[in-house]
């Protein structure tokens, strides 16, 4: 049976604006927090409710749909084959623990590989950018327009600047090279959001030396729409089943920063 995105869109619309609420609810009291990966990678009982509650929404709704979540309730997969929905809970945990503030929930619908739908919603400031293949790009009802392109020079790039201090991150030369050629650099904290801001022409680019796909599924769907580019840093289509470099931008911005800076053999 063929899937009606536009119908899918708006029941995950509808949940992530439940899930939002949840989230909302949890900032009046104390959230317990852990560390990951290392103690700067934090999570939070928050961050695992709000995978859990998308989760069975999910399997009761549509139980031949395949799960990608960040904190792992589903089992692992091995492809994108059949409809996947990939779900970052909370993009920029840090932010919602420290700032409560500055967070997003990501939502992406892919079919055999294709996005299908993206939802990214900044929870606190009310934004909801998403889009459905084939039918443009939204912030709430706004239909997003067609990107300009901006010279290198004049671009604001999305881009933690802690990537340029750390001495194992190899890419550091070359970020620090582009640093110094753009017009200057914004962080944000969520991935999913700064993608979402480069749809919307809020940054013209943004760089990260290691996301999951939770991170930008969503994104790339509204990026598609405006006709912007994601690819890792050597321009190689983004690999969903393991993390990578991202480097996303208008077209021609994201050609120059792949061939002139980040793209080289290392
Ligand atoms: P998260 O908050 O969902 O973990 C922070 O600059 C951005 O990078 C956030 O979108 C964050 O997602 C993402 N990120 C990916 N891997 C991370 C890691 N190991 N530690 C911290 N943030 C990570
Ligand atoms: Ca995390
Ligand atoms: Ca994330
Ligand atoms: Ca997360």
């Amino acid at each position: 049976m063929a899937e009606d995105w536009l119908e899918l869109e708006k029941k995950a619309r509808e949940w992530t604006y439940e899930a939002a609420n949840l989230v909302k609810e949890s900032l009046a009291n104390p959230i317990h927090i852990e560390s990951k990966s290392n103690p700067n990678d934090l999570v939070t009982e928050v961050d695992r409710a709000i995978e859990s509650f998308f989760f069975h929404k999910i399997q009761n709704e549509y139980p031949e749909h395949f799960f990608l979540g960040e904190e792992g309730i589903a089992d692992e997969l091995e492809s994108l084959g059949g409809t996947v929905w990939i779900i970052d809970p909370i993009d920029g945990t840090m932010n919602f623990v420290h700032q409560k503030y500055n967070f997003s929930i990501s939502v992406a619908i892919y079919h055999e590989s294709q996005g299908m739908v993206g939802l990214v919603y900044d929870v606190m400031n009310d934004e909801l950018f998403h889009a459905v293949r084939g039918h443009g790009a939204y912030l709430n009802n706004e239909e997003f327009l067609p990107v300009k392109e901006r010279p290198l020079h004049e671009s604001i790039i999305g881009l933690n600047a802690k990537w340029l201090v750390q001495e194992k991150n190899a890419y550091r030369n070359p970020l620090r090279a582009l640093v110094r050629d753009v017009r200057s650099i914004r962080s944000y904290g969520s991935a999913a959001l700064e993608i979402a801001y480069v749809a919307a022409d809020r940054l013209d680019g943004y760089i990260s030396v290691n996301l999951s796909p939770w991170d930008y599924a969503a994104g790339l769907v509204l990026l598609e729409e405006v006709g912007c580019k994601a690819s890792t840093f050597r321009g190689e289509p983004l690999d969903f089943m393991k993390p990578s470099t991202v480097i996303v931008g208008k077209p021609q911005l994201h050609k120059e920063m792949v061939s002139s800076y980040v793209g080289e053999e290392l």
